[in-house]
């Protein structure tokens, strides 16, 4: 029998950068992490996801690791994992680390050993390749026109080696070269022994990228600005995924969630297929772009709203036709604030998050939540780009400004659109710092924390947090809520999202007002349904409120 716990779970991801700082020096740690396994429980979550905590130079927060078995000092030692592992286990709640086998850092021995020499037992460790050519001034010409997700060439010239290194990302995160069996073994036995230390499943970083077009062919144009689906699933992927699921996954029992950017939804239940053995879950992007124009993640839109339901709809159906499990997420360490980008009204940015709670709880899958979406947190607006710390921020700042772009023009689209808005400090209460660190933080907090903290959020029995709380234990109570099969129901109203969750004998109806306005629900027959739950208080009878969710039952 496969373990199957996942599709129970509701996972909270913690960024430790910014979690909570134990000893002053202003960056969140694992001993911070340890503090609060108690507010987990509280909160109800079953499980934890967290970032990378790895020894790592830290060009791209820790996505660049350079061992892939120690812990960062920044974080704390291999002593406090086991701790926070074992607090964990007390409370019920399963413990899942991030991964990125894509690349390593560029400071990981390996990728030292690799660029010295053509020869020796790491030089196809990473991706090298010989330049094209040279230019007029005779500098070497990359190998093709591939750019790096982050900006920029995504081939790096290597004076010792002669040749160029393929990045997807930074040049500081080379990519590991998956071809290489050799390097395909050690990656497999890291995860092994990270499963041998407790740990009970894997968030795999661009997991879907790891094979590549052996042919290095050119992006084409009409994908210039969308790397990730050029780079998506070369052609040994799942050869790679059943590889690994069969040496190290299912001997652990591990479960899985993988990101996979730049896939569609049939695209991506190969991965999560249950006969396949691959991964458990994937993590899909398409309904994370209805507010981007042509221009990608830089290039705000005003939301979509019947795309984004239409998207939801779309992956709910299909993983039940192929067999798989959708991951639930409108957060994580590298969107935006979920209710800045749906809120058209900033008065509604409470009702907002009680209302996309209500969805990430109901919707046929397992929800992640992140960090501060449990109370509320926004966007942040910081005036000087001094105060951002993201790499892909800087470097689309300074391409920008290359392209004479005004700095406040830049700074609008860094405001709604930078990662760094998901990375402020959590906010613990209303202290210094936000109760954060006791030291100066690595990053600012956002302001709002006066107002929008974990202390006010528990002293309130009508806080966006016990809406969560409720939801959470709902869900836990509820097997139709997690097993019910996916219906969704057209109304009359636009910006309502609503559907039903049904096992055959038992309904949910789920009806979401994504919309400012009252909205009325005349078409749906109410027949025998019952409230169970709304996202605000007195929900009239005939009418949603602004931005109110409910569920009902049959
Ligand atoms: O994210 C992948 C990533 O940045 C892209 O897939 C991007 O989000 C997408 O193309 C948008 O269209 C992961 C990590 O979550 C991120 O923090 C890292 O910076 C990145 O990989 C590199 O490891
Ligand atoms: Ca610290």
């Amino acid at each position: 029998m496969k373990a199957d716990w996942f599709k129970s779970a509701i996972v909270y991801q913690i960024y430790p950068r910014s979690f909570l700082d134990s000893n002053g020096d202003g960056i969140g740690d694992l001993r911070g992490i340890i503090s609060k396994v108690d507010y987990l429980k509280t909160l109800g979550v079953n499980a934890l996801w967290l970032s990378p905590f790895y020894p790592s130079p830290n060009d791209d927060n820790g996505y660049d690791v350079s061992d892939y078995l120690g812990v960062h000092p920044d974080f704390g030692s291999l002593d406090d994992f086991y701790e926070l592992s074992t607090s964990l286990k007390k409370a019920g709640i399963r413990l899942i680390i991030d991964m990125v086998l894509n690349h390593s850092s560029d400071e990981h021995t390996w990728f030292i050993q690799s660029s010295k020499s053509v020869e020796g037992p790491y030089s196809d460790y990473y991706i090298w390749k010989d330049s094209a050519g040279k230019d007029s001034e005779g500098r070497p010409i990359a190998p093709n026109n591939w750019t790096s997700i982050f900006g920029g060439s995504a081939w790096k010239w290597c004076e010792t080696r002669q040749q160029f290194f393929l990045h997807l990302f930074t040049a500081k995160q080379p990519d590991l070269n998956w071809e290489n069996p050799t390097v395909r073994e050690e990656l497999y036995s890291i995860v092994d022994t990270w499963a041998k230390r407790g740990v009970d499943g894997f968030r795999l970083d661009v997991i879907n990228f790891i094979s590549k077009k052996e042919s290095f062919p050119d992006v084409p144009d009409e994908l210039v600005n969308s790397p990730d689906k050029h780079y998506a699933c070369g052609p040994r992927i799942h050869e790679f995924m059943q590889e690994f699921n069969r040496k190290v996954l299912a001997p652990n029992s591990s479960m899985t969630v993988g990101e996979t950017p730049g896939i569609e939804a049939s695209a991506a239940a190969l991965y999560c297929n249950r006969d396949r053995n691959e991964l458990d879950m994937i993590f899909g992007f398409d309904h994370m772009s209805t507010d981007h124009g042509p221009g990608g993640i830089w290039d705000p839109v005003d939301f979509r709203y019947d795309e984004f339901f239409d998207i939801l709809t779309y992956w709910q159906n299909h993983m039940e036709k192929l067999n798989g499990w959708n991951s639930l997420y409108v957060e994580n360490h590298d969107q935006p604030r979920f209710i800045s980008r749906i809120c058209e009204d900033q008065n509604y940015l409470k009702e907002c998050a009680g209302l996309v709670a209500t969805m990430l709880l109901t919707l046929k899958g397992t929800p992640y939540i992140y960090q501060g979406q449990e109370i509320g947190t926004s966007n942040v607006a910081f005036e000087s780009i001094q105060d951002y710390q993201d790499i892909w921020t800087m470097n689309h700042y300074n391409e920008s400004l290359e392209l004479d772009h005004q700095p406040g023009e830049i700074l609008k689209r860094i405001h709604c659109c930078s990662r760094d808005n998901a990375r402020t400090p959590m906010q613990w209460n209303s202290n210094s710092q936000a109760g954060f660190t006791e030291g100066t933080p690595w990053m600012k907090p956002n302001p709002q924390y006066l107002d929008v903290n974990v202390e006010k959020a528990l002293q309130n029995n009508e806080s966006i947090f016990y809406l969560y709380q409720k939801l959470i234990a709902l869900k836990k109570s509820d097997d139709v809520l997690v097993n019910g099969l996916f219906k969704r129901i057209k109304t009359n109203s636009d910006r309502v999202f609503a559907y039903t969750r049904s096992d055959g004998l038992d309904q949910r109806l789920i009806l979401l007002n994504f919309s400012r306005q009252q909205r009325t629900f005349e078409e749906i027959s109410m027949g025998d349904y019952r409230l169970l739950f709304s996202s605000q208080k007195q929900p009239d009878s005939l009418s949603l409120k602004p931005y109110e969710g409910r569920i009902y039952s049959s």
